[in-house]
């Protein structure tokens, strides 16, 4: 058996570092304004993914950390396309209470 490399592989690895380049332009884009918010009920792993894959879908909304242990959350948000009480409020939506703790 003959070992060959894929000839698709290199496009793949520039597919990636194009998607990386953008990926960090949009996370220090200077145009994003931070929130950070403390919510007491969150406890889990998948209580913080689901919060992330909510904000995620948000338009405006970039970077969002979630720190379970302190249950804090950090996002990156364009004041221009959202305001941040929807981000607050899109949190206490999905049943938690959401507090800005700086901004
Ligand atoms: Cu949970």
């Amino acid at each position: 058996m003959k070992k060959k490399i894929s000839p698709i592989l290199p496009f793949i690895i520039i597919v990636l570092l194009m998607a990386m380049a953008a990926f960090s332009s949009k996370a220090f884009s200077t145009a994003m304004k931070s929130l950070d918010i403390k919510v007491d009920n969150l406890y889990c792993i998948s209580c913080a993914m689901r919060i992330k894959t909510a904000l995620d879908q948000m338009p405006g909304v970039g970077d969002v950390r979630i720190s379970v242990s302190s249950k804090k959350i950090h996002v990156a948000y364009d004041d221009a396309k959202i305001p941040q009480n929807q981000i607050l409020q899109k949190i206490k939506d999905l049943g938690y209470k959401a507090e800005v703790i700086k901004h």
